[in-house]
């Protein structure tokens, strides 16, 4: 920061969800002079409690709505923002497979409807995320953000859509985005049908921990504190109209991260439960970040300290995840805010 007024009006899509809560945490605690107005349909995915120790605060505000209401979103966009963080999205690859239609509706549909928001009603910048499994499968070596896009799952395949429609209305329309491809994170509020919160809850209540195939997919593994600092960054310092992978040089096999969890806790091994492979599943993802770390970013956490941290936070807030899993939450958004915008967690 140089000194100089520096105060942003945000809004952050999705932001009752894992990525977005932590970034929503480390906006509010590192920019004193930010606002944020957290917009979030309160899917399965999201979950109020995520913001609980920032709501109601002075500088946040709340407001639940489906982002592919375009009529909604333009009157949103219209209260003037400097910069969209979209975090919105469908992204468990896993219910993709079993329903593609929430996919496209959320993730091509949503993010279009966003973008003409921002048509009607411009701002500085508009974040853009991705993924970096919009690459698909990479068997050697890593993707470069001009590597060609090859999706396998219907999650992906949407995401890719949304990832090009974004350059598209930078190109035509001059919209100022950038586009971000992470690759897997991990961390605190991460919902547990993901692969290391739930075989962190799982194991801590002496559960299967359900491995697909034969264990040795690889996934870059980095944890959201660090993934939140690099999206901060890019958002202040990064080119309009590009797009920065955004890596942790911490390729492990699910294998390698299921036995770290089991070691960590003083599980045995023989919670590993071998099950049947995931359609179509995608052996390796691994990106090129070098475009990133020529403006100043390299992760600031290594695995093996950011794994304690994440499982020492599910073994201290162990309320949370097991109203997910049990279902009460839906329960209770239901109630709160009408049955037809929630789905229970399958079991
Ligand atoms: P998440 O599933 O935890 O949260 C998604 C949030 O979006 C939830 O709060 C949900 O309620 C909200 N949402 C869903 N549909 C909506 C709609 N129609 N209108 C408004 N809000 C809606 O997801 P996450 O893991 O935090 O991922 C955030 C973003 O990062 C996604 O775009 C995802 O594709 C991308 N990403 C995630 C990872 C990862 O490992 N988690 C890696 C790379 C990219
Ligand atoms: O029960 C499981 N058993 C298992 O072996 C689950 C849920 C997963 N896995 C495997 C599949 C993957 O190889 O673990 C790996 C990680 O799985 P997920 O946590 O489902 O993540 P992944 O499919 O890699 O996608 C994630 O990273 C990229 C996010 O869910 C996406 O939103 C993000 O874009």
């Amino acid at each position: 920061m140089n000194g100089k007024a520096t105060a942003k009006r945000v809004l952050v899509t999705g932001g009752a969800g894992f990525i977005g809560s932590n970034f929503v945490r480390h906006v509010l605690k590192t920019h004193s002079d930010w606002t944020v107005t957290v917009v979030d349909l309160l899917t399965y995915a999201g979950n109020m409690e995520n913001l609980r120790d920032l709501l109601p605060g002075p500088r946040i505000e709340f407001v639940k709505a489906d982002i592919v209401d375009q009529e909604g979103m333009t009157a949103l966009l219209g209260k003037g923002f400097d910069y969209v963080f979209h975090f919105a999205a469908e992204t468990h690859v896993d219910r993709s497979i079993q329903d593609p239609q929430a996919f496209i509706r959320t993730d091509v549909i949503g993010t279009y409807s966003l973008l003409e928001a921002v048509r009607r009603h411009p701002v500085d910048r508009f974040v853009h995320v991705s993924t970096d499994e919009v690459y698909g499968s990479l068997s050697e070596g890593s993707a470069g953000e001009d590597a060609p896009l090859m999706p396998t799952s219907p999650y992906a395949a949407s995401k890719a859509g949304a990832d090009r429609l974004a350059f598209s209305y930078h190109r035509t329309y001059g919209i100022p985005i950038v586009i971000l491809r992470p690759s897997n994170n991990f961390g605190p509020h991460q919902h547990p049908e993901k692969l290391i919160p739930l075989f962190i809850t799982n194991a801590l209540t002496d559960r299967p921990l359900p491995l697909y195939g034969d264990g040795l997919n690889v996934r870059d593994w980095l944890y959201v504190r660090d993934h939140c600092e690099a999206i901060d960054l890019i958002a202040r310092e990064g080119e309009t109209g590009a797009v920065y992978n955004i890596g942790a040089e911490s390729e492990r096999t699910n294998l390698e991260v299921t036995e770290a969890i089991l070691d960590h806790l003083g599980k045995p091994r023989s919670l590993i439960k071998r099950v049947k492979d995931r359609p179509g599943h995608d052996r390796r993802y691994s990106v090129d970040w070098a475009r990133l770390k020529k403006i100043g970013w390299t992760p600031g956490t290594n695995f093996r300290q950011a794994l304690r941290e994440t499982i020492d936070w599910y073994v201290s807030n162990q309320s949370w995840w097991k109203k997910i899993k049990s279902g009460e939450y839906a329960a209770y958004y239901e109630k709160q805010y009408g049955a037809d915008t929630h789905h229970r967690p399958s079991p």
